[in-house]
C-alpha cells in the first residue's frame, strides 16, 4: 500500500505565511519521484485560496472537521457539502483536541464520519489513548472502543492512531508501542470489516518529525503519518514524504 503523509496545520496559517508553506512544499515535492501520497489540512480560512495550488501540484487538500448535517441552523459549523464545494477532499475527525475541547464522543465522530462519506470526503478518524488509560495498561482497549464507536458500517476511508500523550511533546511513542498497536488497529479493522478492514491505511501522529520518522513509517501495518507541529515549515514535513514509501 502506498504511504500518506498528512499535514495538520491545527489553528495555524494567516494567508501570507500558508501562501509561503504551500509555495516552499510545492517546490520541494516537485523533486521528489516516486512520491508518497500527501495531503494537506490548513484551517478552514485557506482551504479555497490554497486549493487551486495544491490540486495542480497533486497534493490533496483535507479540513479538520465537519458538522453530521448537511445544512441547517447550526451558527459558526462547516458541513461535509460546503468541503466538497471547495475542493477538499479529505477531513480530519475526532481528533483529541476536539475530542476534548468541544466535547466530543465517539457517537458524534460516527455521525460526522457518516456525513463526510456521503459527501464523497475521505475521513481520516483519529483514535488514541491518555496518559491515565495508558498507565492503567487500558490503551488497547480504550483504541478498541473508540475503533468501535467511531467507524460506521462500511467504513471507507482512514484511521490515525495518536496516543495523546504523545501529542505535541516532541517525543513519539516508542517503535514497539507503534508496533503493537498497529497491530491491534489493523485486527480490529478486520474483526469490524473484514477483508476491508485489511485495506484501511492505518497513520500514526504524535510528534512525528524528520529525527523519529524513520523509525515509525517502516512499522508493518503503519501506512503513513498524520502530522501536525513538523508540517509548519516545509523543510521540516518534506523530509517526511521523503522517508515514506
Ligand atoms: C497530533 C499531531 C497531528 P503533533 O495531534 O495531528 O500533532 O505532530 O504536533 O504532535
Amino acid at each position: 500500500m502506498k504511504q500518506i503523509i498528512v499535514g495538520n496545520w491545527k489553528m495555524n496559517g494567516l494567508s501570507a505565511d500558508a501562501d509561503a508553506l504551500v509555495d516552499g512544499l510545492v517546490a520541494e515535492l516537485a523533486t521528489l519521484t516516486p512520491r508518497a501520497d500527501v495531503v494537506v489540512c490548513p484551517p478552514f480560512t485557506q482551504l479555497a485560496r490554497l486549493a487551486p495550488k495544491l490540486k495542480q501540484a497533486g497534493i490533496g487538500l483535507g479540513a479538520q472537521d465537519c458538522h453530521k448535517d448537511r445544512s441547517g441552523a447550526h451558527t459558526g459549523d462547516i458541513s461535509a457539502p460546503m468541503l466538497v464545494d471547495l475542493g477538499v477532499e479529505y477531513v480530519i475527525l475526532g481528533h483529541s483536541e476536539r475530542r476534548a475541547e468541544h466535547h466530543e464522543l465517539d457517537e458524534t465522530v460516527r455521525e460526522k464520519t457518516v456525513a463526510a462519506m456521503e459527501a464523497g470526503l475521505t475521513p481520516i478518524v483519529c483514535v488514541g489513548e491518555n496518559d491515565d488509560q495508558r498507565s492503567a495498561g487500558d490503551s488497547q482497549a480504550t483504541v478498541g472502543w473508540q475503533l468501535e464507536g467511531s467507524l460506521p458500517q462500511g467504513f471507507k476511508g482512514i484511521v490515525a492512531y495518536e496516543p495523546i500523550w504523545a501529542i505535541g511533546t516532541g517525543q513519539a511513542a516508542s517503535q514497539q508501542d507503534i508496533a503493537d498497536m498497529a497491530a491491534f488497529i489493523r485486527a480490529e479493522l478486520v474483526r469490524q470489516f473484514g477483508d476491508a478492514g485489511k485495506t484501511i491505511q492505518i497513520l500514526y501522529g504524535g510528534s512525528v518529525n524528520a529525527r523519529n520518522v524513520t523509525d515509525i513509517l517502516p512499522v508493518e501495518h503503519v501506512d503513513g503519518a498524520l502530522v501536525g507541529n513538523a508540517s509548519l515549515k516545509a523543510d521540516a514535513f518534506v523530509p517526511l514524504v521523503r522517508a515514506a514509501r
